[in-house]
C-alpha cells in the first residue's frame, strides 16, 4: 500500500520504497534464518564468515577513502585559482612532487592490501582443508536431476542404510561426504556449516562439515543443472549423538510390514504397479535406485527435494500429478483410482 501511494523524492525508480523494502528484506534474510552464509553454525562455515567480514570491512575502508579523494579533487578542481592569462593550468613543480608522492603511496597500499587478502584467503583455505575433529561420520552423496541419495556407510553391510535429500548428523562430530553425480554436475551448498562443493559425474569429491548447534539447516543445488534444479534442496538435521543413534537404528530396520488391510491393499498398489520399476522399499520386492529410496519415508520432514512438507495431501497430490509440482521431474503422473490411492496413501505413511 504504502509502496504504491509514495516514492522517496529523490525521484529515480530504484529508490522506491518497494525496492528499498525489498533489499531490507534480502539483507535481513541474509543475515538471520535457517539458510545462510552469515549464520555460521560450523568451523568451516565460521571460516568462511569470518573471511567475509575481513575483506568486506577492509574494501569498506578502501573504498570511502577513495570517493573522498575523488570528491576532494573535483571540488578542488573548481575552486582552485584561475591561471593568469589564458594558459591551461599547469601545477607547481613542488605540487607535481607531492601528487607525485600521493600516488607511489596509494600503489603501495593497495599492494600491500591485496597481498594480505591473498593470504587471507590462503589460511581460510587451509582451514577449510583440515577435518575438525577425529573419526568423522562417513556419508556418500549422489546428485540426481533433480534430488540427493544419501548413503550411510558402514564395515558391516547390513547397517549400510539410504535415505534421500536429508541428511541427519550428530552434533559436535565431523562429517566427511564422498560425493559424485549419476548425471551432470551438481553442487552441495549448506551454507550455514559449509562452503559449496561440486558433484562430478564419474568423479569423486570430499568435502566436509560439523554442525556445532543442534537446528535443521537447508542446503541448496548451487550448481544449475536442468528444469528443477531451484527445487533441488536438502535438510541437515543436526541432533544430540543419542537422538542421532537412535534415527540412525531405525533407519536401519527393513520397511514396516503393513499393519491393516488397507495398508497392505497399498502394499499391492505400491508393488504391482509402476512405482516398483523405480523406488525401493527395503524388504519388499522393490529395489530400483531410479528415484528415492522410500524405505522410511514417512520419517522425513520434507518430498521431492525440500519442495514440499510431508504431508497426506502433499504426498497425494505428488504421486498423482508430480509434474504439476516440478516440472520435468522424472516421475511419470499416475492414475490411479481414489480406493488405491487412499489405499497407498496409508501404507506410505506408515513407512516410519
Ligand atoms: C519412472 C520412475 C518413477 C516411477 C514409475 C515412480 N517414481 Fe516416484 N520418484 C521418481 C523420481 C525420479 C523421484 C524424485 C523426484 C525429484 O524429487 O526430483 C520420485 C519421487 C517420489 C517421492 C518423493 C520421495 C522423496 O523423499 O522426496 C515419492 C513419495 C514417490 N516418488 C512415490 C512414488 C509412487 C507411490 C509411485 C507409483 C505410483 C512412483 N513414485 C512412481 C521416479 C519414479
Ligand atoms: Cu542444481
Amino acid at each position: 500500500m504504502i509502496a504504491a501511494r509514495s516514492r522517496v523524492r529523490l525521484g529515480s525508480w530504484w529508490l522506491s520504497p518497494h525496492l528499498l523494502t525489498m533489499t531490507v528484506a534480502m539483507a535481513s534474510t541474509a543475515c538471520s534464518g535457517f539458510q545462510s552464509v552469515l549464520d555460521p553454525k560450523g568451523p568451516r562455515a565460521e571460516a568462511v564468515s569470518k573471511l567475509h567480514w575481513t575483506l568486506l570491512s577492509i574494501a569498506t575502508v578502501v573504498y570511502v577513502i577513495v570517493i573522498a579523494v575523488l570528491l576532494y579533487a573535483l571540488w578542488y578542481a573548481s575552486h582552485r585559482p584561475l591561471p593568469a592569462g589564458d594558459h591551461p593550468y599547469r601545477e607547481t613543480p613542488d605540487q607535481a612532487d607531492t601528487m607525485k608522492r600521493g600516488v607511489i603511496i596509494a600503489v603501495a597500499v593497495t599492494v600491500i592490501v591485496l597481498i594480505s587478502f591473498v593470504f587471507a584467503s590462503v589460511s581460510t583455505g587451509s582451514t577449510l582443508g583440515r577435518l575438525g575433529g577425529t573419526k568423522p561420520l562417513r556419508i556418500d552423496v549422489v546428485g540426481h536431476q533433480w534430488w540427493w541419495g544419501v548413503t550411510y556407510n558402514d564395515p558391516d553391510p547390513h547397517n549400510q542404510f539410504e535415505t534421500a535429500n536429508e541428511i541427519h548428523v550428530p552434533v559436535g562430530r565431523p562429517v566427511l561426504i564422498k560425493m559424485t553425480s549419476q548425471d551432470v554436475i551438481h553442487s552441495f551448498w549448506a551454507p550455514n556449516l559449509s562452503g559449496k562443493k561440486d558433484l562430478i559425474p564419474g568423479h569423486q569429491t570430499i568435502t566436509w562439515f560439523r554442525a556445532d548447534t543442534a537446528g535443521v539447516y537447508r542446503g541448496q543445488c548451487a550448481e544449475f543443472c536442468g528444469h528443477e534444479h531451484a527445487k533441488m534442496a536438502f535438510f541437515i538435521v543436526a541432533e544430540p549423538t543419542l537422538k542421532f543413534e537412535s534415527w540412525v537404528q531405525q533407519q536401519r530396520g527393513e520397511a514396516q510390514k503393513p499393519t491393516d488391510s488397507l495398508q497392505a491393499a497399498g502394499e499391492r498398489v505400491f508393488l504391482n504397479g509402476p512405482c516398483a520399476m523405480c523406488h525401493t522399499i527395503s524388504g519388499t520386492g522393490a529395489g530400483s535406485k531410479f528415484g528415492p529410496n522410500l524405505t522410511h519415508l514417512a520419517s522425513r520432514l520434507t518430498i521431492a527435494a525440500g519442495t514440499l512438507p510431508n504431508t497426506t495431501g502433499n504426498l497425494a497430490g505428488w504421486i498423482l500429478d508430480p509434474q504439476s509440482i516440478k516440472p520435468g521431474v522424472k516421475m511419470p503422473p499416475n492414475r490411479i483410482d481414489p480406493q488405491s490411492l487412499q489405499a497407498l496413501l496409508a501404507y506410505l505413511e506408515n513407512l516410519k
